[in-house]
Formats: structure tokens, sequence, C-alpha cells
């Protein structure tokens, strides 16, 4: 089966899709290196942290219509940016991404939530690209366990805590300026970096309107259509570069984030002991 955009309801990716000219993803591309050498001491958290609300030149590829045309025929024409990030392999760095489905922390409902993969630069098996397994979006949340580990990209090391190894694995390959879109719950991860050249992902994670935070308000771009929820604040495009206004958009953004996650674990683990309070109650 294809994994285009027709089968994206069966497989939980579609890819390749162009979405802009290779010559433009390699320019692209030497911007963001040009920005991680240049010593600001944020380069990281800028990066990590929604940058399409701090750069203009990333905010205007996150909203490419090549881009929103595409999104749009999986999630509708009202559209959220929720968040963006890179994820930025260098060669032999050992960085690595486990197992995992999206859906995991993010306290979104419902999950029609689909996240999409730029390539700026090539993402081969050998560079590290991302890896999915098609369909296993259909099997809902699955039970992951957090590891913590150091050279592991995801914040919590977050890993799927059943056995993948029957599933079939597609490598997701792109060329700078293809991407693929995929689904919250699919099981996705990627190896580390054995090329010689950075790899270099930025990734855009798109909503409808009708989606909601679960426990919190939030903030999000809307980039096509009309918010008839209201559900997230709304930002728009950044006012320049890295400028205090658009950082304390941002900064804002991650504060109210994090508040909620943290309040979600909290009663997720006093729900755990009432529950173990509970079994030991009527064990004894
Ligand atoms: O870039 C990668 O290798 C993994 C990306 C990922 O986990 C994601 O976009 O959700």
């Amino acid at each position: 089966m294809p994994y285009d955009l027709a089968n994206y309801d069966q497989t939980g990716i579609a890819t390749p899709i162009s979405v802009l000219a290779e010559s433009e993803a390699v320019e692209l591309c030497d911007r963001v290196a040009a920005f991680r050498a240049s010593g600001c001491e944020d380069t990281a958290l800028a990066l990590k942290t929604s940058p399409h609300l701090l750069f203009p030149w990333l905010y205007d590829l996150a909203t490419r219509p090549s881009v929103l045309d595409a999104v749009e025929k999986i999630l509708g024409p009202d559209l959220l940016i929720w968040s963006s990030e890179f994820f930025i392999k260098d060669p032999n760095d050992g960085g690595y991404v486990s197992w995992h489905q999206d859906s995991t922390y993010w306290g979104l409902e419902p999950n029609t939530i689909a996240t999409a993969w730029i390539a700026l630069a090539p993402s081969t098996p050998q560079s590290g690209c991302m890896r999915v397994a098609p369909g296993s979006h259909t099997l809902s949340q699955l039970p992951h366990q957090d590891t913590f580990e150091e050279k592991n990209l995801l914040s919590r090391g977050q890993e799927v805590a059943v056995d993948i190894s029957g599933m079939e694995v597609l490598d997701v390959v792109l060329k700078p300026g293809e991407m693929s879109l995929h689904h919250v719950e699919i099981v996705h991860g990627s190896n580390p970096n054995r090329s010689p050249s950075p790899r270099v992902g930025f990734i855009v994670r798109f909503i409808p309107t009708s989606v909601r935070q679960v426990g919190g308000r939030t903030v999000a771009t809307l980039v096509r259509g009309n918010d008839k929820y209201g559900h997230f604040d709304l930002t728009g495009a950044p006012d320049g570069e890295l400028t205090e206004k658009a950082w304390e958009t941002v900064i804002d953004a991650k504060a109210r984030m994090n508040r909620i996650l943290m309040e979600t674990a909290e009663q997720e683990s006093s729900h755990a002991s009432h529950q173990d309070d509970v079994g030991g109650k009527a064990a004894s």
C-alpha cells in the first residue's frame, strides 16, 4: 500500500510530500547552522521551543501553502500549530529517539493530531531517519516507561513498554525539501546519525481547532481557517527574529505547558497511589 495521503487513515503516515525546492531547504539549513554557530546562549532552547514563534522564516516555512494543503487533507480546514521544534543529529553524536507514541504526554483530546516532519538535510537510514510502524496508530495509547537515557533526544526518554519486534517498520527517507506527516499515536523512533553530515528535521505539530488541551489553557497559532472553539489563546507570526516580545510569548507558552504537565503527572501519581490503597485494603 502506498504511504500517501489517501491511505493515511489506515497507515498513520504519509510520505514523501514535496513542500519546497531542495535548494531552498539547503538555504534554510544553512541559516539553522549559522544560528547554531552564533554563540547565542539560548540556541538549544530556541530550536526546541516553538521556533516558528521566534524566527519569521520558520513561521513562513511552517505555514507554506504546500505544507498546509497536505495537513488540511488530514485534519480539515481550521488549523492550529500547537508547537514546533528541531530534531537535529550531528554526525556520530549518538543521539537517537526511542520507540514511542507522541500522544503519551501531550494531554490533547481527541487524537486528531498530525506532525509534519520537514527535512532540511538528507534523512536516510545512514543519517538516522525517522522510522515508523505503519498501522500502529490503531493500537490506541500503549503503556510507556521513562528512561531519561542521556543520548535519547526525547525529554523523558520515553519508550513503549511493549514488544514491537513483530511490527513492520518503514524508514521515512526524505530529501531536503520533502516532508512526512504522522499520526499522534503511530509508534516511531530513530537510530543515531552515522553519516558525515547533520540530519536536520523541522517538526511542526498541527491540530484542528476542535482539539483541546486537558488540564489548562495554553497557546497555539491559527494558521488556516477559523477558530470557533476558542480552546487556546491564539498567537500570530513573530514580530521579528528573536525579539523580546517573541521570547515572552514562547517562554509564557512553555511555562503554562510545563505547569499543566506537572499537575497532570501529580494527579496521575495520586490516582495511582489511591488505586494502590484501594487494592491494599481489598487484599487485606
Ligand atoms: O526526528 C526523529 O528522529 C523523531 C521525531 C519524533 O519523534 C517526532 O517528530 O515526534
